[in-house]
Order: C-alpha cells, then structure tokens, then sequence
C-alpha cells in the first residue's frame, strides 16, 4: 500500500522546499511527497529534482508554466488516484502549513464527522475552537475571517474555515467528487472543492491548527484572485437558493 501522499504545489520556493520537505518527512515518515512545481523561474524544479533523487518517498511533478494553484493540485489529485495514494494531503511549502499537525490531520480519520458518518476529507481550521494565527496584521486576520464566513454563509455551509488551504482527502472521497466541474484556477479552488465536497455528501471535519504567515519568499495572493473567488461564491449561493439548477445529489444516511 503507498500510504498517504503529501501534496505540495510549488511557484518560486527554493528558500522554502528544502526545509519543508525535511518537516513532512520527520512529522509522517509513513508519507509520500508530491511537489508540482509550475517551472518556477528560481530554480525550485531543479532543487526538487534533488530532493528527490536522495529519498524515494519525493517525488516531483513537472508543469510547464504557472497556471494556478487549482490546475496544480487537480493534476497532483490525478496522479496520487492512479498510484493508489491514501489520504491525500495539501500542503503549501512556505510553511503556513505546519507539517508538525499532520498527524493530529491524519488521525482526524479514525474520527466520526458530526452525523457520526466516516470522515471523508479533514481541514486543518484556522477558525475552529483551538484554531490560531501566527504573525498576521489585524486587517488580514479580518478579511480571512470575514471572507470565509461570506462563503460559509452565502454557501450555508457548517465549515468555520472554508478558504483553507490545510487539507487532507480520502482517496475515494477525491473519486466521489465531481472534479471535471471545478474550474477555478485561484485560490478560490479551495472553496470550489469544498462546495463539491458538500455537494458529494462528504464527511467534513475540522481540526484546529496553527497557521504561520510565511517569512520568506514572496505571495502570490492578489486581488484579482479573491474577487475571482467572491464573485463565484455569490453565484453559486443565489443559484442554489433560487436557480432551478441545484443539482440534487444523495447524501450519506446518517
Ligand atoms: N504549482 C503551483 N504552485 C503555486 C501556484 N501559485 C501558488 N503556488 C504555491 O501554492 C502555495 C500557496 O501560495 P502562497 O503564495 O503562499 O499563497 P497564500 O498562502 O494564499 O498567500 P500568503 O498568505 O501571502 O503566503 C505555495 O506553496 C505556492 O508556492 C501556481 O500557479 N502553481
Ligand atoms: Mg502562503
């Protein structure tokens, strides 16, 4: 059995790979890792490479230009589904991420969600009791609050924090789900799979973490990617109250 996988998508973070993957790997050395890397223009690709030439469990998807952290991690999906990975966790490489709750993630598993059903996919919660945040302005810890809980609210959705990016799926949870329909490329792929999650019937769990600002290498947050993950919240929260859209899908029996 390859065991769980470690996703993690990579645009310019050769300051931060090396030491990121040396964290997964103490945290869950039952854990495999999955960089896809966009041919970032640093180099990270090549340092990847290296990676993973000195430890089998580091693997290293090649991309041929930057096309949105949702393309990555769709693809990396792919990937893990046909090699038999299970679960499948992403992971940003600035160290957001603390690869030291991977465990505390991974157990979430043996757990029950809140209708007592299996767990199907576990987000590590940055707004769920217990849940924290490290060296983040006022004004950004305000927006991230407010826009997750626009989206949980637009989307009625229980989730406190829906925008995160801390995440573990079951591999049949990833079959399940309808993921030829997402289409966001942004940071709003994090929402949009949620939504499908939903949609699914998911097991969803929250386990609080720990989320630490990057210190080194630059974001590629950008205006143009939150309004382009707005704008699709609100269209999906008036088309399932009103449209006649609204696709009717079973959910689990508690
Ligand atoms: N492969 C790939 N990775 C990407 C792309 N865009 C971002 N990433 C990676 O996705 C992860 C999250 O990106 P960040 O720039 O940290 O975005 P963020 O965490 O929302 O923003 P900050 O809070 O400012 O760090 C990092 O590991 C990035 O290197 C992309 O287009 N392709
Ligand atoms: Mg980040």
């Amino acid at each position: 059995m390859p065991g769980p996988l470690v996703v993690i998508p990579t645009y310019n973070e050769r300051e931060n790979l090396a030491t990121i993957v040396d964290r997964v790997r103490r945290a869950a050395p039952e854990a495999s890792v999955l960089v896809v890397d966009d041919a970032s223009p640093d180099g990270t690709g090549r340092l990847a490479d290296e990676l993973a030439a000195a430890d089998a469990a580091v693997h290293v998807m090649h991309r041929p230009g930057k096309s949105g952290l949702g393309a990555a991690y769709l693809d990396a999906f792919g990937w893990a589904l046909a090699r038999g990975y299970d679960p499948i966790v992403q992971l940003d490489a600035d160290g957001s991420h603390r690869p030291e709750e991977l465990p505390a993630l991974l157990a979430a598993f043996e757990g029950t969600d809140a209708s007592d059903g299996p767990v199907d996919l576990v987000i590590g919660s940055r707004w769920a009791p217990g849940g924290r945040i490290e060296n983040w302005p006022k004004h950004r810890e305000w927006l991230s609050r407010g826009g997750s809980a626009y989206v949980r609210r637009m989307l009625r959705l229980p989730t406190r924090d829906t925008t995160a990016g801390y995440r573990a799926f079951r591999a049949d949870a990833l079959r399940r789900m309808e993921l030829t329909d997402v289409h966001t490329r942004g940071y709003g792929f994090q929402v949009d799979t949620l939504w499908h999650a939903r949609e699914a019937g998911l097991g969803i769990v929250e386990v609080p973490v720990t989320f630490v600002e990057r210190e080194r290498g630059r974001s590629k947050m950008s205006v143009g990617i939150v309004l382009e993950a707005m704008g699709k919240v609100t269209v999906w929260g008036l088309r399932s109250r009103f449209g006649r859209a609204r696709r009717v899908r079973p959910s689990r029996t508690p």
